[in-house]
């Protein structure tokens, strides 16, 4: 053997002795450089998404050093994005995966679930794909999840239109935002692609985060035993949801054993379910457990009311439906106020108010025009309710 190879041979083994030290020694180390580890990392959107050449060609570098590291130092929840968009939404998707990466998900690589009733555009999925290392899925809603459908009487839901129209309510003419809030409300998270998660976290376009978040919500969410999260909370409009309550209330009386021991009622009502205050939480934001949604008392809870037809004859949204549920399904304290989390949907904020959050958050919001304390919000309520567990007179 000449000199200069055994030289190599040598200083191989050398390296090779020390990763394997190291790896024994050093916990840490040892995860973030295994094979299986790295695999993962580099080759996150071979599997998954729609197998496509030109999709490939979009793929971004692969993770730093860093990042390997802090993602294998914590444990993963089982966990994805979900977005609902049209592909007229793009521009504004791109500006929301975009905050979230730089926000969070750069270090943590979350997979993300785009979802659509029409199929996306090559041009779409090319724009998404680039922003992220993490898993892209893109799927189409089946139309029976989607569509009115035919048990409503169309007369009357048009009825219903034009009389929102005519009393110019956001969206009251509109079908297709009507299809939006009732697949939010019952059929997203049986979508073939969010099957196989147990946690989302629900992202719309052009929404701002406004803070570095430094821990995993969701594995937060999973070791404190909760199972829905909010940023903000506000009163819905009446004219949307005129017999909603009066639906949850006979559901109620109907089902006594879903209803939590110790649940979130008098945060929603002053006088033990007679009356609704109107109060909800912000639904464009949330982080929470699907199974709370697959599970026996959401599911019977989700069908009587579609059962109702209110969807389509009234207006109601996938914020109340989804809140009330949490309010009287899960205990109040599985709802988690997430402060630290700076969030906008246009036009609102909620900037971190705690000791220290926004500073330690590098947070771009301005803490003076957080909207908790605004007269539409219900925040100052659930403050109460969580302080003294009574509803407000
Ligand atoms: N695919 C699809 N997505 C929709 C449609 N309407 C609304 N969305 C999505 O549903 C979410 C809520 O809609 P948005 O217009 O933001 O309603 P708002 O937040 O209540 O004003 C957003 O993620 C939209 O991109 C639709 O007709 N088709
Ligand atoms: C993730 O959750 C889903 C839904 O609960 C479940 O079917 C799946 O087996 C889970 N996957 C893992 C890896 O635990
Ligand atoms: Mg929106």
């Amino acid at each position: 053997m000449s000199l200069p190879v055994r030289y190599i041979i040598i200083v191989l083994f050398l390296i090779i002795s020390i990763h394997y030290i190291v790896s024994f020694t050093h916990e840490p180390y040892g995860r973030a450089t295994s094979l299986s580890n790295i695999k993962s990392k580099i080759l996150p959107s071979k599997f998954g998404t729609p197998a496509s050449d030109t999709l490939e060609n979009f793929r971004p570098h692969s993770p730093t050093a860093d990042d390997l590291a802090e993602l294998a130092a914590g444990r993963r929840a089982n966990a994805s994005f979900v977005i609902l968009a049209r592909n007229s939404d793009l521009s504004g998707t791109v500006r929301s995966i975009r905050e979230i990466e730089d926000r969070f998900n750069r270090r943590y690589n979350y997979p993300y679930v785009l979802l659509n009733e029409v199929p996306f555009t090559e041009d779409f999925m090319s724009r998404i794909s680039v922003l992220t290392s993490a898993k892209v899925e893109f799927g189409l809603i089946p139309k029976e999840h989607w569509y009115q459908p035919d048990s409503i009487d169309e007369d009357k839901a048009r009825a219903g239109r034009e009389k929102m129209e005519h009393d110019n309510i956001i969206y009251g003419g509109s079908v297709s935002y009507r299809n939006m809030c009732r697949f939010n409300s019952g059929f997203f998270f049986r979508h073939p692609l969010m099957e196989k998660y147990r946690w989302y976290w629900r992202i719309e376009p052009d929404v701002h985060f406004h803070c570095d978040i430094q821990y995993d919500p969701f594995v937060y969410m999973e070791d404190h035993n909760k199972v829905y999260s909010f940023t903000i909370t506000m009163y819905e409009y009446e004219a949307t949801i005129p017999t909603l309550w009066g639906h949850v209330m006979d559901f109620a009386r109907q089902h006594p054993e879903f209803i939590a021991k110790d649940n979130s009622l008098n945060f929603m009502s002053p006088d033990g379910g007679n009356k609704y205050n109107l109060c909800h939480f912000w639904s464009n934001f949330e982080i929470a457990d699907m199974e709370f949604w697959r599970g026996p008392a959401y599911t019977a809870f989700f069908n009587y009311l579609d059962e109702q037809g209110g969807f389509y004859y009234e207006r109601w949204g996938d914020a109340p439906v989804h809140s009330i549920a949490a309010a009287l399904f899960a205990s109040k304290d599985q709802i988690h106020f997430f402060d630290d989390i700076g969030y906008e949907h246009n036009p609102y904020t909620h900037c971190p108010k705690g000791k220290g959050l926004w500073a330690k958050g590098k947070c771009t919001c301005d803490p003076l025009k957080s909207f908790d304390y605004d007269g539409y919000s219900c925040m100052s309520k659930w403050d109460r309710f969580v302080e003294t567990g009574a509803g407000q007179h």
